[in-house]
């Protein structure tokens, strides 16, 4: 899909030129580096109903399995790229939401010449002390830049602008496509201008298929890229037949097929010629590791392979 094709159907949204901007530097400087980045999308799109919208369209995705992978790209070298669903999962914030802190850190005394002094109990915020750290290192290191959606069609341009700036480092960029992405939406030619009023009684919506990005991204916005993409179902039975089908519809290299309730601790990774299934055990559980750890392993991997290939 081209640029103006996708803009008649999804009106270009503020801010994005900008946007662009910023993340075509980003990726230019890392690249200049020789680091390899990665493009995170995470958390799921949010579909109006109306043009002044008082409800949407919206899924279940929390952004986790964008945030902790975010966090092991980083810890593997990668610069990230994380577009990801405002209020989701933010990488080393969501494990401390503000339950956790407000009673947790207390300040240690009045504040003196603007600097605020707080202390905490280290065995009641356990690890927020290393992941403000991993924060700041990868802050001040420059190899973290976090960009956010809300809506279906400001992902969709976000997501075109983001390939755009990584397409220049060929084989050394990855697309991790976690976000879980509506396939349905109302276009804007169709969406009733004010809220759908409730005395018309039941409501009947039509709703159109979004096109499949991963079409274009492959073929057009970043072709030398290596991408992978997630393919989530209820039904285990068939998700590895979705996920090989996806893999001889798009031509990508890598499909991870993960179920709703065993999402955080199994999942199969999938190429054209093999399927490699990441287990958690409980004893992994317990000690505190992530199947993201496992994930990010394997792609990292694989990524070395492709790009020595290509070279
Ligand atoms: C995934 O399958 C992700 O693993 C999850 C992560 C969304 C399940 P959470 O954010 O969950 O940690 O709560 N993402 C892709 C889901 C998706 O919609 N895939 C499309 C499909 O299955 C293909 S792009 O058709």
């Amino acid at each position: 899909m081209a640029e103006t094709e996708l803009s008649t159907e999804f009106p270009k949204p503020d801010g994005i030129t900008r946007w662009t901007e910023v993340m075509v530097s980003f990726t230019a400087k890392l690249g200049a580096q020789g680091r390899r980045v990665v493009l995170v999308t995470s958390g799921g799109t949010k579909v109006p109903l109306e043009a002044r919208a008082v409800r949407f369209l919206d899924n279940f995705s929390s952004g986790r399995r964008g945030a902790t992978s975010a966090e092991a790209f980083l810890a593997a070298g990668y610069g990230v790229l994380f577009l990801y669903r405002s209020r989701s999962a933010f990488p080393f914030a969501h494990r401390f939401p503000p339950q956790t802190w407000l009673s947790a850190l207390r300040p240690s005394g009045p504040a003196q010449s603007g600097r605020l002094c707080l202390e905490a109990d280290e065995k009641a915020l356990p690890g927020f002390a290393a992941a403000l750290q991993s924060y700041q290192d990868a802050a001040a290191a420059g190899t973290f830049l976090a960009v956010e959606f809300t809506t279906l069609t400001e992902y969709l341009h976000l997501l075109q602008a983001a390939a755009q700036a990584l397409n220049p480092l060929g084989p050394s960029a990855m697309f991790y496509l976690a976000a879980a992405v509506s396939d349905f939406y109302v276009p804007v030619s169709e969406m009733p201008q004010h809220k759908i009023p409730s005395s018309g009684g039941p409501l009947q919506i039509t709703m159109k298929m979004v096109p499949k990005m991963l079409s274009p991204l492959v073929k057009d916005w970043a072709p030398k890229a290596f991408i992978i993409s997630f393919k989530l179902e209820t039904d285990p039975s068939i998700v590895i037949d979705r996920a090989r089908n996806a893999l001889e519809v798009y031509r990508h290299q890598v499909v991870v097929a993960n179920i709703l309730e065993s999402k955080q601790s199994f999942v199969v990774i999938v190429t054209k010629d093999s399927e490699t299934k990441l287990l958690l055990s409980e004893e992994e559980v317990e000690k505190g590791i992530e199947i993201e750890e496992k994930i990010v392993d394997n792609l990292q991997s694989q990524h070395t392979a492709f790009i020595c290939d290509k070279n």
